[in-house]
């Protein structure tokens, strides 16, 4: 199985490689975004290293002279896309590239993309050259969006993360939304009901017209109409600073600032441990309260957070509860992104409840580094058997495992080839 799975993976990823960057889907992401671009650097490094620093590389083309690498780089291309550079106008933003980019970040997975690539194919030059900027973004985030000197960040837009899941949608509640100035064209391709809505596009909005108003800087988290301590951000920001000390350490740089960012992010996330739900808890900056149990609450995991007695109880009563995100009869694909218990799931719409490679790909790391190893392979065979069931699928139903969303999906293709490794 295996042999012919890696060929497709690697065919998935030639066939939306424009050269420059690995387009995140074939028709309705047709620019580099972010942590796509380095997920697939990490698939990558199993078969192309030298193509991954590309992927690097074309990433960091779009950085802001502040230290942003933007969640968006509009590498010039004859093709669609809403909300496009148009809308963002990063061009007339003061430390914005000639590049047009959007205006905000998403999750920082890039230093562990590099260490990925470095681990298959060492390559100091390569290092000498990247980490410099990895690390301006890292200071960034922590200059920009911290909440407190807990080391915790803050995102300023759901699109800085999984965007439309349900944990978002109190938080979202006092945003008014606007009429959308443009027609959306992820409806040319992908079915509505797997989609946000529209209101939910009209407040994403709202805020990218609050933010492009202040040049993408506001000027604390409090003004920002929406600011929320993401756990999947800061778990993959706390990996990424481990990494980043790792790499520094390969060519005798000084990794002693990441790795101390790193071990304050870790104790943080740890005291967000909640031992009556199995998991742990987000915050609202502004004060709304979420009460959706979704898949973020638990990875901190991924960051090898929890210790072993609640890893454990993380994964028996939360992981792999049936009645919340692990397989049962009626839904046998984990790892739902939303609990089945909660109100707001919904199996086929996007990030409020089907199943995603790359969050199964977090936790399937984040179970072998919190030492369950059997539970990880277990996860790492149904997420394969899934795949070869269905197609590397941007996202998919848990009770039938039909594929959703975009067809021929990057970071599907590409972390099969790191869970196949
Ligand atoms: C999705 O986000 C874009 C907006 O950035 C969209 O919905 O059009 C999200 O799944 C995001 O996490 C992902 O990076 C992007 C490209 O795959 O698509």
């Amino acid at each position: 199985m295996s042999s012919s799975l890696v060929d497709r993976a690697v065919e998935v990823l030639r066939r939306n490689d424009t050269g420059l960057y690995v387009k995140p889907g074939p028709h309705f992401y047709p620019f580099q975004w972010n942590w796509d671009s380095a997920l697939v650097a990490i698939g990558l490094a199993h078969v192309d290293p030298e193509r991954g620093r590309t992927e690097v590389r074309s990433l960091l083309r779009g950085r802001w002279t502040d230290g942003m690498v933007p969640h968006i780089v509009f590498h010039p291309q004859d093709t669609a896309y809403s909300p496009g550079p148009e809308v963002w106008r990063s061009v007339d933003c003061p430390g914005a590239p000639a590049l047009a980019t959007s205006g905000i970040t998403q999750p920082p997975v890039l230093a562990s993309a590099v260490r990925a690539l470095h681990e298959a194919d060492p390559d100091s030059a390569f290092l000498e050259e990247v980490l410099p900027p990895i690390d301006a973004w890292h200071r960034w985030l922590q200059r920009e969006r911290s909440l407190d000197d807990s080391g915790l960040v803050a995102i300023v837009h759901p699109w800085e993360s999984a965007d439309n899941s349900p944990r978002f949608d109190a938080a979202l509640a006092r945003v008014h939304p606007r009429a959308l100035s443009f027609t959306r064209t992820d409806r040319r391709h992908v079915d509505a009901a797997e989609r946000p809505s529209d209101l939910e596009y009209g407040r994403y909005m709202a805020i990218v017209e609050h933010l492009r108003d202040r040049r993408y800087r506001p000027a604390s988290l409090s003004e920002a109409p929406f600011a929320y301590v993401d756990l999947c951000f800061n778990a993959v920001l706390a990996v990424a600073e481990a990494d980043l000390a790792w790499l520094y350490a390969q060519i005798g740089g000084d990794g002693e600032p990441a790795a101390g960012r790193s071990d304050r992010i870790s104790a943080a996330l740890a005291d967000l441990w909640d031992e009556d739900a199995a998991a742990f808890r987000e915050r609202d900056l502004h004060g709304a309260e979420s009460l959706t149990e979704t898949v973020a609450d638990l990875l901190p995991l991924y960051a090898g957070v929890p210790d072993e007695r609640q890893a454990r109880r993380l994964f028996a009563d939360s992981l792999w509860a049936p009645e919340r995100f692990g397989p049962s009869p009626d839904a046998p694909w984990p790892v739902t992104t939303v609990s089945k218990s909660s109100p707001a799931y919904d199996p086929l719409r996007y990030w409020r409840g089907p199943v995603w490679i790359n969050i199964n790909w977090f936790l399937v790391r984040g179970l072998e580094r919190c030492g369950l190893p059997a539970e990880a392979a277990e996860l790492r065979r149904l997420t394969l058997g899934l795949v070869e069931a269905s197609g590397f699928a941007e996202y998919y139903d848990p009770s039938t495992g039909r594929p959703l969303g975009s067809d021929e999906f990057s970071w599907s293709a590409a972390l099969v080839l790191d869970l196949l490794r």
